[in-house]
């Protein structure tokens, strides 16, 4: 097979040349990171007072690693390292609580974020003569525009059709003869029961490639998604911490995710000491985000689990290429691509006095999607045979619910004391999705 690249030297760059490049991008990094309220003082700390403080890629390892809590603590600018009027945009992603985190960007990051989402593209075998489907959310999440820009960037014609609403999907793969779409997996098993459904034949479409991320999925998943659609399917794995997608993507060899490693800086860490594991092993991926100015974020906890291929890919690029992501070290959960941490169910319930004191969060399958059941307790003043008010509060809480997490919950309201409670340790959150990871 030949291979095409899109930036052919960066990609297939020596590994040692490699790392100097990332050297050089570190200090800049610490540089921008000095300018924000929140670095100034972590890197002073640490005795970091300029970008040439960091004499070799191991001085990252001075460096504290960073969280979620900590993006929250800095919101909203804490960690802005430009002034206001040179930022051209902003993500956001959920926070555990009602704080988000938000990642600036200014124009030069997102042209940088552009060229790593259309190398992944590109490094799939697409090109400027593909129709491009992006089947996923616009707005805040970076899964849209992330990939719109990528898209245009290659130069193939870009239909923004969001996600949901399958019966329009299919007209528009219809009309415009799309060859190519983005979406998470399980919105593409979705897709393909609806095509069966409607009555949609396979011939009628042009689709030759996904790509498939957002959301953890396993190989078995894949292989499903390519013999029933008929198509090649190609990991794609980001987080807005680090911009969005781009940040590893499959090649054409579809063996693991090329980190791209002139944009980040990849450690394996053993979650519980924080130590690095031996090559090879499984452990929290940490990422150093060497593509961003307006926001800088230094070896950030992920909670991701993954590890590295040690032999190189027969596509002949030099970046690692990190294993499928077998889930996570917290309890976030990621329900049809929407991320979501418990306790942002626990906010809302828990402010509504009707509310008891027992809940439980169920997450299970319902054909292909994913589905989320909140079962709570009422207080002790509600009475379970009156029907009328019991269905007004019900509605009340899944809109809430709703309008906080972006996901459309079942709610169930349970008798005061009757929900199971556990000895010592709550156990909250029932996840019944098969674990084929
Ligand atoms: O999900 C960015 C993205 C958009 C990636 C479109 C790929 C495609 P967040 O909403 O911040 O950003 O969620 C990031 O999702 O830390 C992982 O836990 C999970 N995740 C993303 N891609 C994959 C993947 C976007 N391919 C969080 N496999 C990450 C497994 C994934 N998990």
């Amino acid at each position: 097979m030949t291979y095409q690249y899109w930036n052919p030297r960066m990609e297939t760059l020596p590994r040692a040349e490699l790392e100097a490049y990332q050297l050089t991008k570190l200090k800049d990094l610490v540089r921008y990171a000095l300018r924000t309220p929140f670095y100034q003082k972590r890197l002073h700390q640490a005795g970091i007072k300029d970008g040439e403080d960091i004499k070799t890629l191991g001085d990252l390892k001075r460096i504290p690693f960073a969280t979620k809590l900590d993006l929250r603590a800095a919101f909203p600018y804490g960690l802005l390292s430009i002034p206001l009027d040179e930022v051209v945009r902003l993500h956001a992603s959920s926070g555990t609580t009602g704080t988000p985190t938000t990642i600036y960007f200014n124009k030069e990051d997102i042209i940088r974020w552009t060229g790593f989402v259309a190398r992944s593209i590109y490094a799939t075998g697409c090109n400027k003569t593909d129709v491009f489907q992006n089947m996923i959310t616009y707005g805040l999440f970076t899964g849209g525009l992330g990939f719109h820009f990528g898209g245009e960037a290659v130069g193939m014609l870009v239909i923004p059709s969001g996600s949901g609403n399958t019966t329009r999907q299919f007209k528009l793969m219809q009309d415009f003869g799309t060859t190519v779409v983005h979406a998470t997996p399980s919105f593409l098993l979705h897709v393909e029961a609806k095509m069966r459904e409607e009555g949609i034949t396979r011939e009628s479409l042009k689709l030759k490639r996904a790509f498939a991320g957002a959301e953890p999925y396993s190989e078995d998943t894949r292989r499903r998604i390519e013999e029933l659609l008929k198509i090649d399917v190609y990991n794609s794995y980001g987080l807005s911490e680090m911009n969005g997608p781009g940040v590893a993507f499959e090649c054409q060899c579809k063996n693991g995710l090329h980190l791209w490693e002139d944009g980040y800086i990849a450690e394996i860490i053993n979650p519980d000491t924080l130590e690095p594991v031996p090559e090879g092993e499984t452990g929290e991926l940490v990422l150093t985000c060497l593509c961003r100015e307006a926001t800088p974020i230094l070896r950030y906890r992920t909670r991701d689990r993954s590890g590295f291929y040690t032999e190189p890919c027969s596509c002949g690029r030099t970046h690692r290429r990190l294993y499928r992501i077998t889930g996570r070290t917290d309890d976030m959960l990621i329900i049809n691509g929407v991320n979501l941490f418990p306790s942002q169910i626990e906010e809302v319930i828990m402010s509504m006095k009707e509310v008891g004191n027992n809940y439980c969060i169920v997450v299970e399958k319902e054909g292909v999607l994913d589905r989320l059941t909140v079962k709570t307790e009422v207080g002790p003043d509600i009475f379970m045979d009156d029907a009328r008010p019991l269905n007004a509060l019900k509605e009340r809480i899944r809109k809430t619910l709703q309008a906080c997490i972006t996901i459309n919950p079942r709610v169930e309201l349970h008798e005061s004391g009757s929900l199971p409670v556990s000895e010592g340790k709550a156990t909250r959150v029932q996840d019944n999705r098969p674990k084929d990871v």
